[in-house]
């Protein structure tokens, strides 16, 4: 199975390090295709920059359905777009938030979140309010560094985390954590050895989930909202967004 892991931000660094965590988690024989967006903000991190990363990720799992990608994961904590690039594929689409809070009620009848910036974390409570997991969620946290300086320091990053996470678990009386940014997922094993709960990465929650409907042979239904859009006419810059540009790219299911 081809899975195409998506970072919608521009930052080719930051592909390189989740396709780097990725890769040991998939099932031997399954191949990880990790792409950046080709056009959009460099890291997300408001509402403009999620409206203004989706042509560049929806063009992404175009290209990544003309590759021969049988599943995609949406590589950004906000999971921009997922309904909408579940609208242009017939495979498995998982946003790596979703995945993680799924996960996170599974092994724990309550989670933090810790992301990166303050103002972000509004993004995170409207997610968890979307997805019904208001109840589940006892807090929302940030580290207050920018998405793009998560790179920048390895040592400061995991001891920034290890405080952040500590002060979370204590503070909302949780027993698990998940992780708020792609660019974190490296630190979810270290973190959870050294907290002692566990750490979710919605990464790797998420390529796993898409191996797991991939074997269990669910993919996107076609029925109803989520069947491929309706042609008509686009206009300006988005011209070449018109559903379908050369036919969909896969055939209707009749059902
Ligand atoms: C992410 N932004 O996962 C997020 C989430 C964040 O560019 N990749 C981004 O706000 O930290």
């Amino acid at each position: 199975m081809k899975i195409q892991l998506i970072n919608p931000n521009t930052s080719v660094a930051m592909t390189a390090r989740l396709a780097e965590t990725a890769r040991p988690l998939l099932r031997p024989g399954n191949q990880l295709l990790a792409v950046t967006s080709s056009a959009g903000p460099a890291s997300i991190e408001c509402h403009y920059d999620e409206a203004l990363c989706l042509p560049g990720l929806l063009q992404a799992i175009r290209d990544g359905e003309r590759d021969g990608a049988e599943g995609h994961v949406i590589a950004c904590f906000g999971d921009p777009g997922l309904l909408a690039a579940r609208e242009i594929s017939r495979h498995p689409v998982i946003g790596i938030a979703e995945a993680a809070m799924h996960l996170a009620t599974w092994v724990a009848t309550g989670f933090s979140i810790v992301t990166t910036l303050d103002r972000t974390k509004i993004i995170a409570r409207h997610l968890v309010e979307r997805y019904g997991f208001t109840q589940y969620c006892r807090g929302i946290h940030a580290v207050d560094i920018p998405v793009l300086a998560l790179d920048g320091q390895p040592q400061g990053l995991q001891h920034l985390m290890h405080k952040a996470c500590e002060e979370a678990l204590e503070h909302d009386q949780s027993g698990a954590i998940v992780l708020g940014c792609a660019g974190m997922s490296h630190l979810a094993e270290s973190l959870s050895g050294a907290l002692g709960v566990p750490v979710i990465d919605g990464v790797g929650a998420g390529l796993k989930l898409v191996e797991l409907l991939g074997e269990l042979k669910l993919s996107t239904s076609k029925r109803g909202d989520l069947d491929y859009p309706l042609a008509k006419p686009y206009s300006g810059f988005l011209q070449g967004f018109a559903w379908p540009r050369s036919g969909p790219a896969e055939p209707r299911f009749s059902g």
